[in-house]
C-alpha cells in the first residue's frame, strides 16, 4: 500500500506539543520519519513499541496523527487512554532533535555519519528505570521508569544517541579512562541536544545557553539530576578532577572531570553568569578562564571524538587530541586552543 509522509502532532511529557513527521499508510499513521535517515529496519528514523518485552517490538500505528496525552505512562496504559503513546512522542522528539542538531550544526548524518536510520524502542521491560544504546541493533531502548519518570527526556535520548556516534567512530572502550570519556561524550551530546532543541531546533549553531548542564533533571521525581557537569562531585561519587585512581571507578563517575572540562570550555570557570542556577558553583579556578561557547566547544570536541580518539584514548591523550582539533579548526595560537589547554589544566590534565 502507498505510504506517504504526513505531518503529525505529539503531546510530549517534557516539551509540550511538538510537530512530528509520520508515515501514513491507508488510515494508519506510524511513527516513522522518512525525512531523517535512510534505510534501516523501518525505512527511516522510527519509534517502536516493545510492549514490556525486551526486544524492539512492533511499530506504533494509530488511526490519528495526534499522539500521546503528555502524561507519564502507567502500567497498563497512558493516564487517560490505553495507548501509552506519550513515551513514543518523548522518544521521537529526542531522536529528531539529535538528528537535526548533528546534521544542521556539524553536517554529520545520523549516528554513523552515513545517514543510516536508527530507531528507539519504548515501553521496554516493566517499569524499567534505564535507557540504553545497543550496537547490535544500532538502536536504543527506553524504559517507562518507576523510581524515575519516563526516561525519554531530551538529554537522556541525546545521551544514548551519543553512544551510537561513539560506537561508529572512536569506539572508546567502556571501562577505565576511555569508558569515562565515552560516558562524557554522551553527556555532552545530551546537553547539546537540549540546548539545540530549546532554541527551536533549526539553527546552524549550538546556542551558548539553554541547557541546564545537568543530566536527567526532568526524569527525576525529586528534581535531583543524575549528574552535574559543572560540579560532578555533587553526586557524591564523581571526582571533579583527574587523578590516577580515575581508571578504577564506574564510567558514569569517571566521566565527571571531562564533563567539567567541557563546561569550562563552553561557559568559562568564573562566577560571572548572573542569576543562572549554576553560578553559585563557579569558583574562580587557578587558571580562571572565559568560555568559547557551546558551538565552538562542541565542534572541537566532536572533531577529536570522531576523527582522532581511538578505543584506548585516556584523559592525557584526549587533552592532546582535543587541543589538536582546536588548533586545526581555529589556529595554532588561537584563543580557542588556549581555552582547551586551560579547561584541561583546570581538571588536572596537562600544563
Ligand atoms: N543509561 C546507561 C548509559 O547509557 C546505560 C548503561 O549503563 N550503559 O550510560
Ligand atoms: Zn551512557
Amino acid at each position: 500500500m502507498l505510504q506517504t509522509t504526513a505531518a503529525g502532532v505529539g503531546n510530549s511529557q517534557y516539551n509540550g506539543v511538538v510537530p512530528l513527521s509520520t508515515t501514513q499508510q491507508g488510515d494508519t499513521f506510524k511513527l516513522v520519519d522518512p525525512l531523517r535517515g535512510k534505510g534501516g529496519l523501518h525505512g527511516g528514523m522510527a519509534i517502536t513499541n516493545a510492549n514490556h518485552g525486551t526486544s524492539a517490538g512492533e511499530l506504533y500505528a494509530h488511526w490519528s496523527n495526534t499522539w500521546g496525552d503528555g502524561k507519564q505512562f502507567v502500567e497498563g496504559g497512558s493516564t487517560t487512554g490505553a495507548n501509552g503513546q506519550t513515551a513514543a512522542v518523548n522518544a521521537m522528539w529526542g531522536l529528531m532533535n539529535t538528528y537535526d542538531m548533528l546534521k544542521n550544526t556539524l553536517g554529520w548524518q545520523s549516528l554513523d555519519g552515513q545517514n543510516n536510520a536508527t530507531y528507539i524502542a519504548v515501553h521496554v521491560n516493566t517499569a524499567y528505570d534505564n535507557a540504553y544504546y545497543s550496537d547490535t541493533c544500532k538502536c536504543m531502548f527506553i524504559g517507562d521508569g518507576s523510581s524515575f519518570n519516563n526516561l525519554g527526556s531530551l538529554d537522556v535520548v541525546g545521551h544514548e544517541m551519543g553512544h551510537g556516534v561513539t560506537a561508529a567512530t572512536s569506539k572508546l572502550l567502556y571501562f577505565a579512562e576511555s569508558g569515562g570519556l565515552n560516558e562524557s561524550a554522551s553527556d555532552i551530546s545530551g546537553e547539546m541536544v537540549e540546548a539545540y532543541a530549546r532554541a527551536g531546533g533549526t539553527g546552524e549553531e549550538i546556542p551558548a545557553r539553554g541547557n541546564d548542564w545537568m543530566m536527567g533533571t526532568e526524569i527525576s521525581k525529586s528534581n535531583t539530576p543524575l549528574r552535574w557537569m559543572f560540579k560532578p562531585s555533587k553526586d557524591g561519587s564523581s571526582p571533579d578532577a583527574w587523578s590516577s585512581s580515575l581508571k578504577r571507578i564506574d564510567v558514569h563517575y569517571s566521566s565527571g572531570p571531562n564533563n567539567r572540562m567541557f563546561f569550562f570550555l563552553s561557559q568559562g570557570s568564573n562566577a560571572d553568569k548572573g542569576s543562572e542556577h549554576y553560578s553559585k558553583y563557579l569558583v574562580k579556578e587557578p587558571l580562571g578562564m572565559t568560555g568559547i561557547g557551546s558551538d565552538k566547544a562542541y565542534r572541537i570536541w566532536f572533531k577529536a571524538l570522531t576523527t582522532k580518539f581511538t578505543a584506548v584514548t585516556n584523559y592525557a591523550d584526549a587533552r592532546n587530541k582535543v587541543l589538536a582539533a582546536a588548533q586545526e579548526l581555529y589556529g595554532m595560537d588561537s584563543k580557542e586552543a588556549v581555552a582547551v589547554q586551560r579547561a584541561y589544566a583546570a581538571i588536572n590534565v596537562g600544563p
